[in-house]
């Protein structure tokens, strides 16, 4: 069987269990404001390709072994889901990117206002660490817990991806080198797939060799599906209804097509997915095989 065809049907199958699980994640019996708790869930239930939580799962079975983690892996799975919703609420806020539409939808704070908007981020934010203590109820040791909690600190936050995106504000239109563009993609956008696979692995009982190597494979991948990223928009994607396709040269973004050119962008995605699923083979895990199709899967995405 050809393995993109086993990855896509992994993915969408894998994507439904996640949603169903973000459905439920804010308890019903909490106090929750109703129009705070219809804003969150907007965002969290738009869709999207839910790579981050499925890397969660695909990492900790890579490391344990098929099923075993699964439910324990779930509340972190939701949790980077959480977080990764909550960025995008806050960049599509006039005050960053001003956006309509996100994953064909109009924005968060299009509907519900920019002040809700802005809540309905930072409840998400929150929210996502008291998912990840729910682990520790569901058999993760509470070093593990802690460990994971304290790099969602550190990967989503000043030293991870809220640190990207300042850099990337801060260098609007003046970012000219090739090191400063790799310091916003490699915080902005590796930094959450580097928690969600070794955040995976962790509860599936990784050492710290693997975890290293892990982190490598991480890295990698989330530079390449950045770089693809950035050729995907330059190219038009005709799933991000509402924004008018334009060159990025036009935007004035500074992107990797922008300073390399396409071809190169191109090799560069092949490229940097090769050295990944190296690095992930150094690993030595029980079952590589998702992680090394999900590569191959997200270096040939169409959105
Ligand atoms: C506001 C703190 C803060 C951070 C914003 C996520 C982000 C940082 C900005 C959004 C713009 C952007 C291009 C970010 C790079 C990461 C990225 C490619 C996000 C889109 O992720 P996908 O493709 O989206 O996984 P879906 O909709 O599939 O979940």
């Amino acid at each position: 069987m050809n393995a993109s065809v086993v990855t896509a049907d992994y993915l969408s199958r894998t994507a439904y269990e996640i949603e169903q699980a973000l459905r439920t994640s804010v308890p019903q019996e909490w106090p929750v404001p109703a129009k705070l708790r219809e804003a969150m869930l907007y965002s969290l239930e738009a869709g999207g390709k839910r790579l981050r939580p499925i890397l969660v799962l695909a990492a900790a079975e890579a490391v344990r072994g098929e099923g075993s983690t699964y439910e324990a892996a779930m509340p972190v799975a939701c949790a980077i889901e959480m977080i990764h919703t909550y960025s995008l609420i806050h960049d599509d806020l006039p005050a960053m990117d001003n956006d309509d539409y996100r994953r064909g939808k109009p924005t968060n704070h299009k509907v519900f206002g920019e002040a809700m908007a802005i809540l309905a981020g930072d409840g998400l934010l929150s929210h996502a660490f008291y998912a990840v203590s729910q682990t520790a109820s569901l058999g993760v040791p509470s070093e593990v817990a802690l460990a994971i909690v304290s790099d969602l600190a550190k990967l989503s936050g000043a030293s991870g991806m809220v640190g990207g995106q300042a850099a990337d504000i801060l260098g609007e239109q003046g970012v000219t080198s090739l090191t400063e563009l790799e310091y916003i993609h490699l915080h902005k956008t590796s930094d959450l797939i580097v928690f969600s696979i070794t955040s995976g692995a962790r509860i599936g009982g990784a050492t710290p060799e693997q975890l290293a190597a892990l982190e490598e494979f991480a890295r990698k991948l989330g530079l390449a599906f950045q770089v693809r990223d950035d050729i995907l928009d330059l190219v038009g994607d005709e799933t991000k209804l509402g924004k008018p396709v334009q060159s990025d040269v036009q935007q004035q973004k500074v992107t990797y097509p922008f300073i390399i050119g396409m071809e190169q962008s191109l090799e560069l995605v092949k490229r940097l997915t090769k050295e990944s699923k190296e690095a992930l083979r150094q690993a030595n895990l029980s079952m590589p095989e998702k992680l090394l199709s999900i590569a191959d899967y997200l270096m040939n995405r169409d959105h």
